[in-house]
């Protein structure tokens, strides 16, 4: 099952979000759909301001979304609520839960890392992480901890070592998504640029178009 979920998440490469406080007054699981028949890859539950109970009711219904489309779940810092979900994956920051604990847990499931320098990211390969975010690339409005811009710099250099599926992320969106590609990168995050859309779906689309022009897009 390890392999199947790793196959996968290579052939990703749109990664998309629930929407947050970014949601306003819209429903969080309309967004993910919208995203989904755009053509997002991976989906992560990410709703840090709702209480576990809300987190769970919403994830559950997310996750049949995912299954519906064919695309990867994956949950945002809590390991209770990955296990409650059964989910495909779960997605650590720095301060949060250490990979070795969530490995006993999540076994054969994904673990992705948020990393944001270099020497983040050769830590989390070599304790075994799944896959890797890395960013912020550029500015963003969107993470409430600010971290320092990790650059376009960076990326370039991690694309020639990393041995694992990295995330770029931080930034991303239409206007830019091309700089990310010509650092060797078609996997990308993104949050504001497509769920501030004014059509989040066809977003979605433009951006997988760019990030598969030349490849064969996902049937
Ligand atoms: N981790 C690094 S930057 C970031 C996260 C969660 C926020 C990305 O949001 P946006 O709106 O795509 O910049
Ligand atoms: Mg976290």
């Amino acid at each position: 099952m390890k392999r199947e979920l790793i196959e996968r998440f290579k052939k990703a490469k749109l990664y998309c979000f629930s929407p947050g406080r970014l949601a306003k007054d819209r429903d969080p699981v309309s967004i993910v759909e919208e995203e989904l028949k755009g053509g997002a890859d991976v989906i992560q539950l990410r709703e840090k301001h709702k209480p576990k109970k809300e987190i769970i009711e919403i994830g559950f219904q997310i996750k049949a979304l995912t299954q519906k489309y064919d695309a990867l779940f994956i949950v945002n810092d809590d390991l209770d609520i990955a296990l409650i979900l059964d989910a495909d994956g779960l997605h650590l920051g720095q301060d949060d839960i250490p990979i070795e604990y969530a490995r006993a847990f999540m076994k054969d499931r994904l673990i992705g890392i948020s990393t944001h320098s270099l020497d983040q990211a050769r830590d989390a390969i070599r304790r075994g992480a799944d896959y890797i975010g890395f960013g912020p690339i550029f500015e963003t409005n969107t993470k409430e901890k600010k971290e320092k811009t990790v650059g376009l710099d960076s990326l370039r250099e991690l694309s020639s070592f990393c041995p694992i599926p990295y995330v770029a992320i931080g930034g991303i969106g239409l206007e830019n998504i091309r700089s990310i590609i010509d650092c060797g990168c078609r996997r990308v995050a993104i949050i504001s640029d497509i769920i501030n859309a004014p059509d989040i779906e066809e977003r979605c689309r433009r951006i997988k178009q760019i990030l598969c022009q030349g490849q064969s897009l996902r049937p």
